[in-house]
C-alpha cells in the first residue's frame, strides 16, 4: 500500500468559490487543494488532487488508484446522483472510498438525497463545507493506522 490519497472532484467543482457562495462557500478549488495537502502532510500522506467535468475522466482516475493507494476521497458532484458507471468503478476498489459533499445534500432537493456513490463508500460526509475534505483525509489516515503494514513475504 502506498501513501497517496486520490482526492477526486467532479463536474463544475472547478467553479467553486466563483458562483453560489451561499451554498458552497467562498473557497476555491485551489484553496481546497491547499487544505488537503496541508492536512495530508501532517499525517504522512501524499495527495493526488484532480478534477474532471467528464464521467470518463473520473472513472479513469478511480481505475488508477483502485488498488494500492491510501484511499480515495470523492466528490463526484452531480454524477453522485446519476452515475451507475462511477458506482461500478468504485465497486472495483480495494482501498477505502470516502464520499464527500460540501453542502448537506439531505437538506436540498429530493434528487440529491439519492447517491450511487454511497453504495460503494466506506464513509460519507456532507454539510461540513470544504472542511469535509480534511476530515475525510484524517479518516483515511486513521484507517491506515489501524491496518499495520505487512512486512512478511508469506502472506
Ligand atoms: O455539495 C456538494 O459537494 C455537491 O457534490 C456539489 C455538486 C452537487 O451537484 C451535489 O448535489 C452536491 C455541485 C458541484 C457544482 O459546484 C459548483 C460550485 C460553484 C458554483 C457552481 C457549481
Amino acid at each position: 500500500m502506498n501513501d497517496t490519497v486520490l482526492v477526486l472532484n467532479g463536474p463544475n467543482l472547478n467553479l467553486l468559490g466563483l458562483r453560489q457562495p451561499e451554498i458552497y462557500g467562498r473557497e476555491t478549488l485551489a484553496d481546497v487543494e491547499a487544505l488537503c495537502r496541508e492536512t495530508a502532510s501532517g499525517l504522512g500522506l501524499r495527495i493526488d488532487f484532480r478534477q474532471s467535468n467528464a464521467e470518463h475522466g473520473l472513472i479513469d482516475a478511480i481505475h488508477e488508484f483502485r488498488v494500492g493507494s491510501a484511499g480515495i476521497v470523492i466528490n463526484a458532484g452531480a454524477y453522485t446522483h446519476t452515475s451507475v458507471a462511477i458506482l461500478d468503478a468504485l465497486n472495483t476498489c480495494e482501498v477505502p472510498v470516502i464520499e464527500c459533499h460540501i453542502s448537506n445534500v439531505h437538506r436540498r432537493e429530493a434528487f440529491r438525497h439519492q447517491s450511487y456513490v454511497s453504495l460503494a463508500a466506506t464513509a460519507v460526509l456532507a454539510g461540513f463545507g470544504t472542511g469535509g475534505y480534511a476530515l475525510a483525509i484524517r479518516h483515511l489516515a486513521h484507517l491506515r493506522a489501524d491496518k499495520p503494514l505487512r512486512t512478511d513475504k508469506t502472506a
